[in-house]
């Protein structure tokens, strides 16, 4: 590659982790050192797909497990050109889940497997750095109830947080795991030089696939 890419950067977490905070925080941040960068979330509640999804997420509609699950891929590929343009532009993405809480959250029900919850999202551009912003139960319940969504449960929270585990493993992922019960500014010091290192570190190598 001749010209420069940005990097792909993912947040992770269970509720209340802090991604949302981090993510903002993050943006800020890098465009304030000069670095083009922008922030998305999934799911995308702005297209068709995600007007679905987050309807069932508030329980005004119900899907079937395999059927959402698709959906919440679909709803990361509809958005691919978009963001592997970007990427080619030389624009640093940083995004507020991806498909680990895709996986994480459909395996944490009974009778999915792991690989058949990775399936749909293998192809997709391949996060450079992936933050995974560790919590326990017990601090995330001092951060507030939880919200009235669908998952929004301390027991099921619990399993997504074990399926989490299984990313900590795999050596194909730029994973790095950060103590998100420390302060926020500590949080995005830390979120922040993995971030600086991951720019600088992959602006000339082409952009992976995930799981490929
Ligand atoms: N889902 C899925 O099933 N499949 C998929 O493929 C995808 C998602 C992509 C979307 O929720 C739901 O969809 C989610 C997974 C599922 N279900 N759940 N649960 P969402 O993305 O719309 O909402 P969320 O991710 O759960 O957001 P959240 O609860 O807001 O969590 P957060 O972004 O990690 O936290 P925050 O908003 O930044 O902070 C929460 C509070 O903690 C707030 O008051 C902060 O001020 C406070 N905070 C943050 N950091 C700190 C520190 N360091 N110390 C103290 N207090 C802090």
């Amino acid at each position: 590659m001749s010209h420069r890419r940005g990097a792909l950067i993912v947040l992770e977490g269970v509720d209340r982790a802090g991604k949302t905070t981090q993510c903002k925080k993050l943006v800020q941040a890098l465009r304030k050192s000069g670095r083009p960068v922008e922030m998305l979330r999934f799911p995308d509640r702005t297209t068709k797909i995600g007007q679905l999804i987050s309807a069932y997420l508030e329980k005004n509609y119900n899907l079937e497990d395999h059927a959402v699950h698709l959906l919440f891929s679909a709803n990361r590929w509809e958005l691919e050109p978009l963001l592997r343009q970007k990427l080619e532009q030389g624009v640093s993405l940083v995004v507020d889940r991806y498909a680990f809480s895709g996986v994480a959250f459909t395996s944490a029900k009974p009778g999915f497997s792991l690989e058949w919850c990775m399936n749909p999202d293998v192809g997709l551009p391949k996060p450079d750095l992936v933050l995974y912003l560790q919590l326990s139960p017990e601090v995330a319940a001092q951060r507030g109830e939880f919200g009235a969504e669908r998952y929004e449960t301390s027991d099921f929270q619990r399993t997504v947080l074990q399926r989490y585990q299984h990313f900590k493993k795999d050596p194909s992922l730029n994973w790095q795991v950060i103590d998100a019960a420390k302060s926020i500014e500590d949080v995005h010091t830390e979120i922040k030089t993995h971030s600086e290192m991951a720019i600088e570190a992959v602006q000339y190598q082409p952009i992976a696939e995930l799981w490929k």
